[in-house]
């Protein structure tokens, strides 16, 4: 088609979000504009991903983040640069980065109604192989801004008002939800801009992958471990699922979000909460998953019910497919 070769009508995310904003009448723009802030922080973050083997921004900053963890440069500069972009749209009033231990207050003058939640690089295992990395967002709105608590954060997952992630991959993509679907954008380079490349993102119903790091096999419980057998050798006639691991959260997940199947990280004996961090990891792809017609459970409940005490808290999750998420429901309920 002669028209799909030089688009003219680019659907931006600035505008999509606009659009979408027009349906709430009592909007003021605030929204937009955070939105915007986290947009740039994810261009700077795709820009130095991409150019981190040349620029020798990768290798150890030496020093360890909260979680015991060797701290990359490019997990650094990252989270810096989203503390930054966040608290200078004067739209926010919390933070909570997965690289700070303490969750930041933003001073008085720049306090906006957000609380944003977040994970700035996400598969830091990934980085120094050039394997696809993201960042994750999750957003609440303050009882009050000008007196932020932490129990504006410690909210379950379902009180979000928006949530996403972006993926530094073979492409930079953007996924979003406003509670009103999962719409994906893609960034065209030469324009700098998200256009809509993915709108209203649905994930199959059923999927044939199932994605796990089966190396943690022998601590797994009961249901993870009869799940997985049935992927590989299903007793009912049908085909053996394949497997696909990267490792990398928002990697694995955007694939589950559009091939269909499944994403697991269990608790096992060692993790008993499992290793993914409840507000900015569970949180935000369980609250794209639910938009995207599939499901998010911990084992015991539906993940976005979940209310966190801990602003670091960890929880098993199994997400994904809709009818694999079933399955999984079935089988943690037969252990009871
Ligand atoms: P990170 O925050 O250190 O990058 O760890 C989170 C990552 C997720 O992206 C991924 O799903 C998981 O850890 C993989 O863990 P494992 O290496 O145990 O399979
Ligand atoms: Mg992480």
């Amino acid at each position: 088609h002669a028209a799909d070769a030089h688009r003219t009508d680019l659907m931006t995310i600035t505008r999509h979000v606009l659009n979408e904003q027009s349906r709430h009448p009592a909007s003021r723009g605030d929204f937009s504009i955070l939105l915007s802030h986290i947009v740039l922080g994810c261009k700077f973050v795709c820009s130095a991903v991409n150019k981190a083997g040349l620029a020798k921004l990768i290798g150890l900053a030496g020093e360890t983040n909260i979680q015991g963890e060797e701290q990359k440069k490019l997990d650094v500069l990252s989270n810096e640069v989203f503390v930054k972009a966040l608290v200078s749209s004067g739209r926010t009033c919390i933070l909570v980065s997965e690289e700070d231990e303490e969750a930041t207050f933003v001073v008085p003058a720049l306090r906006g109604r957000y609380c944003v939640v977040f994970d700035p690089l996400d598969g830091s295992s990934n980085i120094d192989c050039g394997v696809s990395i993201g960042t994750i967002f999750g957003i609440y709105v303050a009882q009050d801004k000008d007196k932020p608590s932490l129990d504006d954060v410690l909210q379950p997952g379902k009180n979000m008002v928006a949530a996403g992630y972006c993926m530094y991959g073979s492409s930079c993509t953007l996924v979003l939800s406003t509670g009103n679907g999962v719409n994906g954008f893609t960034l065209d380079p030469s324009l700098g801009e998200f256009i809509l490349t993915h709108p209203d993102i649905k994930i199959p119903k059923t999927g044939k992958i199932y994605s796990v790091n089966e190396g943690n096999a022998k601590n797994w419980d009961g249901p993870t471990t009869k799940y997985v057998e049935k992927c590989k050798f299903p007793k009912d006639g049908s085909s053996s699922k394949s497997l696909r691991y990267i490792g990398s959260m928002v990697a694995d997940v955007h694939r589950t979000l559009l091939y269909g199947g499944i994403f697991l990280y269990p608790a096992d004996k060692k993790s008993p909460n499992g290793k993914l961090r409840v507000l900015y990891e569970v949180f935000p792809m369980s609250f794209l998953m639910e938009q995207a017609g599939g499901q998010a459970f911990t084992g015991k409940e539906r993940a976005l019910d979940l209310v966190p005490s801990k602003i670091h808290q960890r929880s098993p999750i199994f997400l994904g497919s809709y009818d694999e998420v079933e399955e999984i429901k079935a089988l943690y309920a037969a252990e009871e």
